[in-house]
């Protein structure tokens, strides 16, 4: 079981107190899909994804992404038992989505790019450790139930 400090427990409830998820999920989606183009596959019955502008101004990809926030809303909630929380959402993307699980990696580090481009200075190197061991548990937990 994955152990956290108060400092580390601390550093994440704070940034997602803070987090505008209508700001922040369709940027990390955007992002992903624009810098690693092959995670379009995924959404093909999401529409128009023809160019960068169109993936960002595409209302379905918006709505997802802050889907997506509110997906880490439950591994924030649940600190103590990630995997088991994110159980069946691992089966969903491996059985019926059949999302490759080294995305749920690219996906996360665009999240980190724009929280750190939010926090600024904020972001200090105690926050990104903290972070990042956050997105790698659900990253990890994500790719549980792949076989
Ligand atoms: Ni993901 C659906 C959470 C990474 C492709 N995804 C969801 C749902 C949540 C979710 C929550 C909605 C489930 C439901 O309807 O019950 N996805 C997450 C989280 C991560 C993640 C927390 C990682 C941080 N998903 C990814 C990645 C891809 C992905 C990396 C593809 C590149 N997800 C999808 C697709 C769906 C989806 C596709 C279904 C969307 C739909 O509405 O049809």
């Amino acid at each position: 079981m994955v152990e956290w400090t108060e400092q580390e427990r601390g550093i994440i409830t704070s940034i997602f107190s803070s987090l505008d998820y209508e700001d922040i999920g369709p940027k990390a989606l955007c992002r992903c899909l624009i810098v690693y183009p092959w995670t379009q596959r995924y959404f093909g019955a999401f529409g128009n994804l023809y160019n960068a502008e169109a993936i960002k101004s595409n209302p379905n990809i918006a709505a997802h992404g802050v889907t997506v926030l509110h997906g880490l809303d439950r591994a924030v909630k649940n600190m103590d038992n990630i995997k088991a929380t994110y159980a069946e959402l691992s089966v969903l993307h491996s059985e019926k989505l059949h999302v490759d699980p080294d995305n749920f990696k690219l996906l996360s580090d665009c999240l980190t790019i724009v929280i750190a481009a939010k926090l600024g200075n904020g972001f200090t190197p105690e926050t990104q450790a903290a972070w990042q061991k956050f997105l790698a548990v659900v990253v990890s937990a994500l790719g549980r139930q792949y076989h």
